[in-house]
Protein backbone atom coordinates (compact mmCIF):
# COMPACT_ATOMS: atom_id res chain seq x y z
CA UNK A 1 0.00 0.00 0.00
CA UNK A 2 2.73 2.61 1.06
CA UNK A 3 6.37 2.49 0.25
CA UNK A 4 8.46 1.06 3.48
CA UNK A 5 10.35 3.90 5.16
CA UNK A 6 7.29 6.94 4.68
CA UNK A 7 4.72 4.08 5.13
CA UNK A 8 6.13 3.61 8.63
CA UNK A 9 6.11 7.80 9.73
CA UNK A 10 2.42 8.09 8.36
CA UNK A 11 1.62 5.14 10.12
CA UNK A 12 3.59 5.74 13.78
CA UNK A 13 1.90 9.18 13.43
CA UNK A 14 -0.18 9.72 16.63
CA UNK A 15 -3.78 10.63 14.74
CA UNK A 16 -6.97 11.79 15.63
CA UNK A 17 -10.07 10.15 13.21
CA UNK A 18 -13.19 12.17 13.85
CA UNK A 19 -14.92 11.18 10.42
CA UNK A 20 -15.63 7.41 10.26
CA UNK A 21 -19.24 5.67 9.89
CA UNK A 22 -18.90 2.44 11.63
CA UNK A 23 -20.56 0.29 8.87
CA UNK A 24 -18.80 1.99 6.42
CA UNK A 25 -15.19 0.83 8.23
CA UNK A 26 -15.70 -2.32 7.94
CA UNK A 27 -12.47 -3.70 6.63
CA UNK A 28 -11.88 -7.06 4.22
CA UNK A 29 -11.12 -9.46 7.31
CA UNK A 30 -14.35 -8.52 9.30
CA UNK A 31 -16.44 -8.95 5.94
CA UNK A 32 -15.36 -12.38 5.38
CA UNK A 33 -16.33 -13.24 8.89
CA UNK A 34 -19.77 -11.52 8.48
CA UNK A 35 -20.11 -13.19 5.29
CA UNK A 36 -19.36 -16.48 6.51
CA UNK A 37 -22.07 -16.16 9.01
CA UNK A 38 -24.55 -15.40 6.24
CA UNK A 39 -23.84 -17.73 3.16
CA UNK A 40 -27.83 -17.47 2.36
CA UNK A 41 -27.17 -14.16 1.34
CA UNK A 42 -24.51 -14.48 -1.35
CA UNK A 43 -22.84 -11.79 -0.41
CA UNK A 44 -19.45 -11.64 -2.36
CA UNK A 45 -16.77 -9.25 -0.82
CA UNK A 46 -16.60 -7.21 -4.22
CA UNK A 47 -20.20 -5.80 -3.37
CA UNK A 48 -19.28 -4.26 -0.31
CA UNK A 49 -15.84 -2.32 -1.25
CA UNK A 50 -14.67 -0.12 -3.91
CA UNK A 51 -11.17 -1.24 -4.93
CA UNK A 52 -8.28 0.57 -6.12
CA UNK A 53 -8.61 2.67 -8.96
CA UNK A 54 -12.35 1.95 -9.12
CA UNK A 55 -14.90 4.64 -8.75
CA UNK A 56 -18.48 5.19 -8.34
CA UNK A 57 -21.44 7.95 -8.27
CA UNK A 58 -22.60 8.45 -4.70
CA UNK A 59 -25.80 7.06 -5.54
CA UNK A 60 -23.77 3.40 -6.01
CA UNK A 61 -21.88 3.99 -2.54
CA UNK A 62 -25.54 4.11 -0.70
CA UNK A 63 -26.29 1.14 -2.57
CA UNK A 64 -23.41 -0.45 -0.87
CA UNK A 65 -24.30 0.29 2.82
CA UNK A 66 -27.61 -1.36 1.95
CA UNK A 67 -25.68 -4.74 0.91
CA UNK A 68 -23.04 -4.08 4.37
CA UNK A 69 -26.05 -3.65 6.68
CA UNK A 70 -27.84 -6.61 5.13
CA UNK A 71 -24.85 -8.26 6.83
CA UNK A 72 -24.82 -6.20 10.15
CA UNK A 73 -28.12 -6.81 11.20
CA UNK A 74 -27.45 -8.66 15.06
CA UNK A 75 -25.47 -7.43 18.22
CA UNK A 76 -23.26 -10.14 17.63
CA UNK A 77 -22.58 -9.04 14.58
CA UNK A 78 -22.39 -4.85 15.41
CA UNK A 79 -19.98 -6.26 18.31
CA UNK A 80 -17.83 -7.82 15.90
CA UNK A 81 -17.87 -5.13 13.57
CA UNK A 82 -17.11 -2.45 16.13
CA UNK A 83 -14.76 -3.71 18.12
CA UNK A 84 -12.75 -5.05 15.25
CA UNK A 85 -12.84 -1.65 13.73
CA UNK A 86 -11.57 0.15 16.36
CA UNK A 87 -8.66 -2.57 17.06
CA UNK A 88 -7.67 -1.43 13.32
CA UNK A 89 -7.54 1.99 13.89
CA UNK A 90 -5.42 1.39 16.93
CA UNK A 91 -3.18 -0.68 14.86
CA UNK A 92 -3.36 2.15 12.55
CA UNK A 93 -1.75 4.33 15.18
CA UNK A 94 -5.14 6.35 15.71
CA UNK A 95 -4.72 7.35 19.55
CA UNK A 96 -8.48 9.46 19.72
CA UNK A 97 -11.62 8.25 17.51
CA UNK A 98 -15.32 9.08 17.31
CA UNK A 99 -17.08 6.66 15.62
CA UNK A 100 -20.28 7.22 14.20
CA UNK A 101 -23.17 5.15 13.29
CA UNK A 102 -27.05 5.14 12.71
CA UNK A 103 -28.74 2.78 15.20
CA UNK A 104 -30.93 0.32 13.56
CA UNK A 105 -33.82 -1.82 14.31
CA UNK A 106 -33.95 -5.22 12.94
CA UNK A 107 -37.73 -6.76 13.96
CA UNK A 108 -36.00 -10.42 12.28
CA UNK A 109 -33.61 -10.30 14.73
CA UNK A 110 -34.90 -8.54 17.59
CA UNK A 111 -32.36 -5.95 17.55
CA UNK A 112 -33.59 -2.13 18.34
CA UNK A 113 -32.21 0.93 18.05
CA UNK A 114 -31.53 1.14 22.09
CA UNK A 115 -29.23 -2.72 22.01
CA UNK A 116 -27.87 -0.95 19.14
CA UNK A 117 -26.35 1.77 20.97
CA UNK A 118 -25.59 -0.07 23.56
CA UNK A 119 -23.61 -2.60 21.84
CA UNK A 120 -21.92 0.13 20.64
CA UNK A 121 -21.22 1.28 23.57
CA UNK A 122 -20.25 -2.00 25.12
CA UNK A 123 -17.28 -2.74 22.30
CA UNK A 124 -15.65 0.64 23.30
CA UNK A 125 -15.22 -0.77 26.86
CA UNK A 126 -14.23 -4.02 25.81
CA UNK A 127 -11.60 -2.88 23.87
CA UNK A 128 -10.71 -0.22 26.70
CA UNK A 129 -10.93 -3.54 29.38
CA UNK A 130 -8.19 -5.19 26.43
CA UNK A 131 -6.09 -2.25 27.26
CA UNK A 132 -5.59 -0.56 23.89
CA UNK A 133 -3.82 3.20 23.10
CA UNK A 134 -6.96 4.53 21.91
CA UNK A 135 -9.74 6.21 23.16
CA UNK A 136 -13.25 6.16 21.97
CA UNK A 137 -16.18 8.28 21.47
CA UNK A 138 -19.81 7.71 20.00
CA UNK A 139 -21.95 9.67 17.82
CA UNK A 140 -25.28 8.61 17.08
CA UNK A 141 -26.06 9.35 13.11
CA UNK A 142 -29.06 10.72 11.95
CA UNK A 143 -30.15 9.42 8.33
CA UNK A 144 -31.66 12.21 6.58
CA UNK A 145 -33.47 9.49 4.61
CA UNK A 146 -35.60 8.31 7.37
CA UNK A 147 -37.21 11.90 7.97
CA UNK A 148 -37.98 14.40 11.18
CA UNK A 149 -39.84 11.92 13.56
CA UNK A 150 -37.05 9.75 13.08
CA UNK A 151 -34.36 12.45 13.73
CA UNK A 152 -36.67 13.50 17.01
CA UNK A 153 -36.15 10.11 17.78
CA UNK A 154 -31.87 9.65 17.37
CA UNK A 155 -31.74 12.78 19.55
CA UNK A 156 -33.52 11.52 22.25
CA UNK A 157 -31.66 8.50 22.53
CA UNK A 158 -28.68 10.55 22.26
CA UNK A 159 -29.63 12.31 25.17
CA UNK A 160 -30.20 9.28 27.26
CA UNK A 161 -26.74 8.17 26.23
CA UNK A 162 -25.11 11.16 26.58
CA UNK A 163 -26.19 11.03 30.63
CA UNK A 164 -25.96 7.35 30.72
CA UNK A 165 -22.68 6.24 28.67
CA UNK A 166 -19.86 7.83 31.13
CA UNK A 167 -19.18 10.21 28.44
CA UNK A 168 -18.81 8.21 25.46
CA UNK A 169 -21.79 9.58 23.65
CA UNK A 170 -20.80 13.31 22.57
CA UNK A 171 -22.74 14.14 20.21
CA UNK A 172 -24.84 13.87 16.52
CA UNK A 173 -24.18 13.24 13.36
CA UNK A 174 -26.90 14.13 9.93
CA UNK A 175 -25.62 11.88 6.87
CA UNK A 176 -27.12 9.82 4.50
CA UNK A 177 -28.02 10.44 0.86
CA UNK A 178 -27.37 14.31 0.91
CA UNK A 179 -30.19 14.17 -2.07
CA UNK A 180 -32.69 13.29 0.06
CA UNK A 181 -35.02 15.36 2.25
CA UNK A 182 -34.25 18.69 2.86
CA UNK A 183 -32.24 20.52 6.37
CA UNK A 184 -34.28 22.78 6.92
CA UNK A 185 -37.03 20.29 8.02
CA UNK A 186 -34.27 19.15 10.78
CA UNK A 187 -33.55 22.74 12.29
CA UNK A 188 -35.41 22.37 15.56
CA UNK A 189 -34.30 18.39 15.89
CA UNK A 190 -30.62 19.80 15.61
CA UNK A 191 -31.24 23.35 17.52
CA UNK A 192 -32.59 20.77 20.30
CA UNK A 193 -30.03 18.02 20.02
CA UNK A 194 -27.49 21.47 20.85
CA UNK A 195 -29.14 22.80 23.24
CA UNK A 196 -29.00 19.69 25.09
CA UNK A 197 -24.97 19.97 24.83
CA UNK A 198 -24.51 17.02 22.69
CA UNK A 199 -22.36 18.51 19.67
CA UNK A 200 -23.08 18.81 16.09
CA UNK A 201 -21.11 17.32 13.44
CA UNK A 202 -23.25 17.92 10.08
CA UNK A 203 -22.67 16.60 6.40
CA UNK A 204 -22.59 19.72 4.31
CA UNK A 205 -22.62 20.51 1.00
CA UNK A 206 -21.30 17.31 -0.11
CA UNK A 207 -22.94 17.46 -3.59
CA UNK A 208 -23.39 20.92 -5.38
CA UNK A 209 -27.48 21.67 -4.91
CA UNK A 210 -27.51 22.13 -1.52
CA UNK A 211 -26.18 26.10 -0.99
CA UNK A 212 -29.84 26.87 0.94
CA UNK A 213 -29.52 24.18 3.59
CA UNK A 214 -25.80 24.80 4.20
CA UNK A 215 -26.36 28.47 4.94
CA UNK A 216 -29.30 27.60 7.02
CA UNK A 217 -27.81 24.65 9.23
CA UNK A 218 -24.61 26.72 9.16
CA UNK A 219 -26.59 29.37 11.51
CA UNK A 220 -27.09 26.85 13.85
CA UNK A 221 -23.98 26.86 13.86
CA UNK A 222 -22.63 23.37 13.60
CA UNK A 223 -19.33 22.35 15.85
CA UNK A 224 -17.72 20.27 12.63
CA UNK A 225 -18.59 20.09 9.09
CA UNK A 226 -18.23 16.92 7.03
CA UNK A 227 -17.20 17.35 3.50
CA UNK A 228 -18.16 20.98 2.65
CA UNK A 229 -17.06 19.34 -0.98
CA UNK A 230 -18.78 22.40 -2.38
CA UNK A 231 -18.93 26.22 0.02
CA UNK A 232 -16.68 27.71 -1.83
CA UNK A 233 -16.95 29.87 -4.23
CA UNK A 234 -14.27 28.10 -6.67
CA UNK A 235 -16.79 24.98 -7.55
CA UNK A 236 -20.08 26.81 -6.81
CA UNK A 237 -20.58 27.85 -3.64
CA UNK A 238 -20.10 31.35 -2.24
CA UNK A 239 -17.86 33.57 0.00
CA UNK A 240 -20.55 34.34 2.14
CA UNK A 241 -20.89 30.26 3.06
CA UNK A 242 -17.10 30.76 3.37
CA UNK A 243 -17.59 33.64 5.69
CA UNK A 244 -19.70 31.65 8.30
CA UNK A 245 -17.50 28.80 8.46
CA UNK A 246 -14.45 31.38 9.28
CA UNK A 247 -16.44 33.45 11.25
CA UNK A 248 -17.58 30.36 13.72
CA UNK A 249 -14.40 28.80 13.17
CA UNK A 250 -16.28 25.58 12.32
CA UNK A 251 -13.71 22.56 11.73
CA UNK A 252 -14.21 20.50 8.47
CA UNK A 253 -13.15 17.01 8.28
CA UNK A 254 -12.16 15.97 4.63
CA UNK A 255 -11.98 12.59 3.48
CA UNK A 256 -9.97 12.41 0.20
CA UNK A 257 -9.68 9.21 -1.39
CA UNK A 258 -14.26 9.10 -0.24
CA UNK A 259 -14.62 12.33 -2.12
CA UNK A 260 -12.55 10.88 -5.45
CA UNK A 261 -13.95 7.57 -5.65
CA UNK A 262 -17.27 9.04 -4.91
CA UNK A 263 -17.17 10.97 -7.81
CA UNK A 264 -18.20 13.99 -5.86
CA UNK A 265 -14.22 15.86 -6.79
CA UNK A 266 -12.57 15.21 -9.98
CA UNK A 267 -8.85 14.03 -8.49
CA UNK A 268 -6.74 14.22 -5.04
CA UNK A 269 -5.52 17.38 -6.39
CA UNK A 270 -8.33 19.18 -7.07
CA UNK A 271 -9.52 18.30 -3.41
CA UNK A 272 -10.86 20.98 -1.59
CA UNK A 273 -8.35 20.37 1.16
CA UNK A 274 -6.15 22.43 -0.44
CA UNK A 275 -8.44 25.95 -0.27
CA UNK A 276 -9.39 25.71 3.40
CA UNK A 277 -5.80 24.56 4.49
CA UNK A 278 -4.50 27.96 2.38
CA UNK A 279 -6.49 29.80 4.30
CA UNK A 280 -5.15 28.05 7.51
CA UNK A 281 -8.48 27.04 8.70
CA UNK A 282 -8.94 23.66 10.69
CA UNK A 283 -8.90 20.59 8.21
CA UNK A 284 -8.82 17.76 10.17
CA UNK A 285 -7.59 14.56 7.56
CA UNK A 286 -10.29 11.98 7.94
CA UNK A 287 -11.77 8.18 6.18
CA UNK A 288 -14.92 8.17 5.79
CA UNK A 289 -15.78 4.53 5.53
CA UNK A 290 -12.33 2.71 5.28
CA UNK A 291 -13.39 -0.15 4.21
CA UNK A 292 -15.88 0.77 1.66
CA UNK A 293 -12.88 3.24 0.52
CA UNK A 294 -10.15 0.52 0.81
CA UNK A 295 -8.41 3.28 3.14
CA UNK A 296 -7.24 4.05 6.25
CA UNK A 297 -6.11 7.20 8.09
CA UNK A 298 -2.14 6.89 7.52
CA UNK A 299 -2.70 6.55 3.99
CA UNK A 300 -4.65 9.29 3.91
CA UNK A 301 -2.33 11.62 5.65
CA UNK A 302 0.08 9.99 3.07
CA UNK A 303 -1.84 11.12 0.18
CA UNK A 304 -2.73 14.33 1.42
CA UNK A 305 1.20 15.22 1.99
CA UNK A 306 1.63 14.11 -1.44
CA UNK A 307 -0.90 15.40 -3.23
CA UNK A 308 -0.41 18.82 -1.50
CA UNK A 309 3.37 18.66 -0.81
CA UNK A 310 3.77 18.35 2.66
CA UNK A 311 6.44 18.81 4.78
CA UNK A 312 7.00 15.99 7.95
CA UNK A 313 6.43 19.09 9.98
CA UNK A 314 3.17 20.18 8.61
CA UNK A 315 1.82 16.60 8.36
CA UNK A 316 2.90 16.58 12.43
CA UNK A 317 0.98 19.82 12.88
CA UNK A 318 -1.76 19.13 10.92
CA UNK A 319 -2.59 15.76 13.02
CA UNK A 320 -1.68 18.02 16.13
CA UNK A 321 -4.20 20.16 15.28
CA UNK A 322 -7.36 18.18 14.69
CA UNK A 323 -6.96 17.53 19.11
CA UNK A 324 -8.39 20.98 19.28
CA UNK A 325 -11.36 20.00 16.94
CA UNK A 326 -12.18 16.86 19.18
CA UNK A 327 -15.56 16.51 20.61
CA UNK A 328 -14.61 14.35 23.71
CA UNK A 329 -13.24 15.87 27.26
CA UNK A 330 -9.63 17.69 26.51
CA UNK A 331 -7.25 16.03 25.74
CA UNK A 332 -4.28 16.40 28.38
CA UNK A 333 -1.89 15.18 26.60
CA UNK A 334 -0.02 16.22 23.27
CA UNK A 335 -0.24 12.80 21.12
CA UNK A 336 3.18 11.58 21.07
C1 LIG B 1 -23.23 10.65 3.64
C2 LIG B 1 -22.62 8.62 4.53
C3 LIG B 1 -21.46 8.59 3.73
O1 LIG B 1 -24.35 4.60 10.11
O2 LIG B 1 -24.69 2.27 9.30
N1 LIG B 1 -22.63 7.50 5.25
N2 LIG B 1 -23.49 9.65 4.48
N3 LIG B 1 -22.16 10.68 2.83
C4 LIG B 1 -21.25 9.67 2.83
N4 LIG B 1 -20.23 9.73 1.94
C5 LIG B 1 -19.68 8.63 1.25
N5 LIG B 1 -20.78 7.48 4.03
C6 LIG B 1 -21.50 6.82 4.97
O3 LIG B 1 -22.76 3.63 8.44
C7 LIG B 1 -23.22 3.69 7.12
C8 LIG B 1 -24.06 4.94 6.93
O4 LIG B 1 -23.25 6.12 7.04
C9 LIG B 1 -23.72 7.14 6.18
C10 LIG B 1 -24.91 6.58 5.42
O5 LIG B 1 -26.10 6.94 6.09
C11 LIG B 1 -24.68 5.07 5.53
O6 LIG B 1 -25.87 4.31 5.41
P1 LIG B 1 -23.69 3.30 9.71
O7 LIG B 1 -22.72 2.81 10.73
Amino acid sequence: MMDNEAGAFYRKLPKVELHAHLNGSVSVQTMEKLISRKPHLNIKHSMTAIGKGQRRTLDECFQVFKVIHQLVDTEEDILTVATDVIREFAADGVKYLELRSTPREEKNTGLTKKSYVETVIKAIQQCKNEGLDIDVRFLLAIDRRNGTEVAMETVELAEEFMLSSDGLVVGLDLSGDPTVGHGKDLLPVLQRAKNCGLKLSLHLSEVPSQLEESDLLLNLPPDRIGHGTFLHPEVGGSQSLVDKVLKNNIPLELCLTSNVKGKTVPSYSKHHFKYWYQLGHPSVICTDDKGVFCTDLSQEYQLAATTFSLSREAVWQLSQQAIDCIFGPEMPLVLQ
